[in-house]
């Protein structure tokens, strides 16, 4: 059975291909520096978008058209992995990640939902013995049901804990059984609507308590997997913890977890949350924190989590750059966390919208390594910081001054000079970078 029958597998064709189901510039064996595309950019489907969402928004009904939408219950189950595994053929892509509710429907009691993951979970696998993709990562729905209106690990209500940390203890067998490479948690629920009736200390200090028994569970159980927090903002909770990487970070710190988690850093949480995805990579990078990324990206001119698939040269260029100085994403990968447009409902535009994310970020990769390679932005900065690199300034930076000698320093100056941060020059550079990547080709 087959699910796409109009397209075969996609090839790379270059540059001027005009095959609109062909890569033109994701090259999985084209060599960038010691390791291939492919292995560099680690590309991962996301189930949830792919096979499971019918591109419903809150004012109107689902419009994707799926071939394997005649089906119900079990047998829709069945039937999208048989349709995710031809996809993932079809797409050659390394990776792929779900939540457990994408997978198999939940039954009417925990155990039935178990029992339902099971018996996907073991299709699943019986296909990865033929298929090169593998699980980057999966995790539990702990926000959709009803049960999780107040918040699942930060719920008020402590059965909700109990059942949300049966879901993850679960998600951690299915890890394992699956040999998944990472293990995430997005709180969706993990925060507050109003401090009229919530105890913020009660609830960070639970996700804590929560986020320590997950870490424990899969050392138990032999499952190494690097566990991941995604930060975002909002949405659905008003506040959420997990707000941007900095904030996480400070609360993996504040609960002694720092050690056993790195982050999922997505392009449209970032800029929900006020800052650019290169800043949210950046900030993990320097921090020795960043494990994998959701490739997608937002719309400015909306206020909410878009999850668009990635075009923007410029961005997955800059954010292939902080991939790069971070010596690749190690277990991590490029998940596409992203979806099709409600307009674009056929099941093709799947592969166009994959295609178009994945060409996207080999530009970025090809543009970022050659700027690294010619130490254009390193130069750069190194120039501009280059006042501690000598005299007060290298005694700032070594620890070896204080006030009373600084300010001797200060009174002693005549003058203070400044020099040009030099900002359109640079971005002109980068666009030269952009479009002479691929002049030769
Ligand atoms: C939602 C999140 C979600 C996570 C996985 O905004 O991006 O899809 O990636 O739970
Ligand atoms: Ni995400
Ligand atoms: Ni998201």
């Amino acid at each position: 059975m087959s699910y796409f029958t109009n397209v075969n597998k996609i090839n790379y064709e270059g540059p001027k291909s005009t095959n609109p189901f062909a890569f033109k510039f994701y090259n999985p064996e084209e060599k960038i520096g010691d390791k291939t595309m492919e292995e560099i950019l680690r590309f991962g489907v996301a189930y949830w978008h792919t096979f499971t969402e019918d591109l419903s928004d809150p004012f109107g009904a689902s419009t994707a058209i799926r071939p394997w939408d005649k089906y119900k219950g079990m047998d829709l189950a069945k039937a999208r992995v048989e349709a995710a595994f031809e996809f993932f053929e079809k797409l050659n892509v390394p990776y792929f990640c779900f939540h457990d509710v994408d997978i198999a429907p939940e039954g009417s009691t925990l155990k039935e939902s178990n029992e339902n993951l099971d018996t996907i979970v073991s299709m699943m696998k019986d296909y990865m013995k033929d298929s090169k993709t593998k699980l980057l990562w999966n995790t539990a729905n702990n926000f959709t049901h009803p049960r999780f209106v107040h918040g699942a690990a930060s719920s008020n209500n402590a059965d909700v804990f109990a059942y949300a940390a049966a879901k993850v203890k679960k998600g951690l067998e299915i890890s394992k059984e699956l040999g998944g490479e990472n293990y995430v948690f997005w709180g969706g629920r993990e925060g507050y609507e109003t401090l009229l009736n919530t105890d913020m200390k009660l609830e960070m200090d639970n996700l804590g308590r929560f986020y320590h028994m997950a870490v424990d569970y899969a050392q138990e159980i032999g499952n190494d997997v690097q566990f991941l927090i995604e930060p975002k903002p909002k949405e659905p909770m008003k506040h959420l913890y997990d707000f941007d990487v900095a904030t996480g970070f400070a609360f993996l710190q504040n609960y002694n977890l720092q050690d056993h988690f790195k982050f999922n850093i997505e392009a449209n949480h970032a800029t929900l949350a006020g800052h650019t995805f290169e800043h949210e990579l950046n900030y993990a990078r320097v921090n020795n924190m960043l494990g994998s990324v959701d490739a997608n990206q937002g719309d400015t001119l909306l206020g909410w989590d878009t999850d668009e698939f990635p075009t923007d040269l410029y961005s997955t260029t800059l954010a292939m750059y902080e991939i790069i100085k971070n010596g690749g994403l190690g277990r991590g990968g490029l998940n596409f966390d992203a979806k099709a447009r409600r307009g674009s409902f056929d099941p093709e535009d799947l592969f166009h919208a994959h295609i178009a994310g994945m060409d996207s970020f080999a530009v970025g990769l090809r543009v970022a390594k050659k700027l690294v390679d010619d130490n254009v932005l390193d130069g750069i900065v190194d120039d501009r910081y280059k006042s501690y690199t000598e005299g007060i300034g290298l005694d700032i930076v070594e620890g070896k001054t204080d006030f009373r000698e600084l300010e001797k320093h200060a009174l002693g100056l005549t003058e203070v000079k400044n020099e040009s941060g030099k900002l359109e020059h640079i971005k002109a550079t980068i666009n030269q970078y952009l479009l002479q990547a691929y002049a030769a080709d």
